[in-house]
């Protein structure tokens, strides 16, 4: 995986992170996570969703901060079956049928891999952060993190490939930043 990531400051001591990630093969990391790691923490968020439609989870890929409660509504016309391995231990929502909503406080941090044991071909990925700078890059790799204020971080970049690394990079006023990484 390679990294693109230009930093630009524009007003105060606040900044955009932006960049491009690329997998190892040349192709863009689509829907990678990157989120930066710094001294500002997350509050749990107020709403999260991972909807079941067409025997597939929406979105394939989430981002969401510590503490949050997702929601996992079944709005498809067959029952899922739930379940991850999460930090060594396994949640499972059971079966349900539409209409149905179970929710999941995901409260520590780390990579929640989404799987239904009805139909093997069904996954997504729960990123749980403990940060508010975060981004889920676009089809041809790109992301935007916003307002980031001025500091150290370390930058995280995941993808589903397993793919993945990390890098410190520094905020700094007025400075634009070009991070770049080998495979
Ligand atoms: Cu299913």
């Amino acid at each position: 995986m390679s990294l693109l990531a230009m930093l630009v400051l524009a007003g105060g001591a606040r900044g955009t992170v932006t960049g491009v990630v690329t997998l190892s093969s040349g192709r863009f990391g689509r829907s990678a996570v990157v989120f930066l790691e710094g001294a500002e923490r997350s509050r749990p968020m107020a709403h999260a969703v991972i909807d079941q439609r067409d025997k597939t989870f929406f979105p394939h890929v989430s981002v969401v901060t510590v503490g949050t409660r997702v929601q996992f509504p079944n709005n498809d016309t067959v029952f899922h079956n739930v379940f991850t391995e999460f930090h060594s231990a396994r949640f499972d929502l059971g079966m349900y049928a539409r209409g149905k909503t179970k929710t999941e406080v995901f409260d520590r941090t780390g990579l929640a891999v989404l799987m239904c044991s009805i139909h093997p071909t069904m996954s997504a990925y729960v990123m749980v952060v403990d940060t508010p700078f975060y981004a889920i890059a676009d089809s041809r790799g790109r992301f935007s993190i916003k307002d980031v204020p001025a500091g150290s971080y370390e930058l995280n970049v995941w993808h589903e490939s397993g793919e993945k690394l990390t890098k410190s990079v520094s905020v700094q006023p007025g400075a634009e930043l070009e991070v770049k990484t080998g495979r």
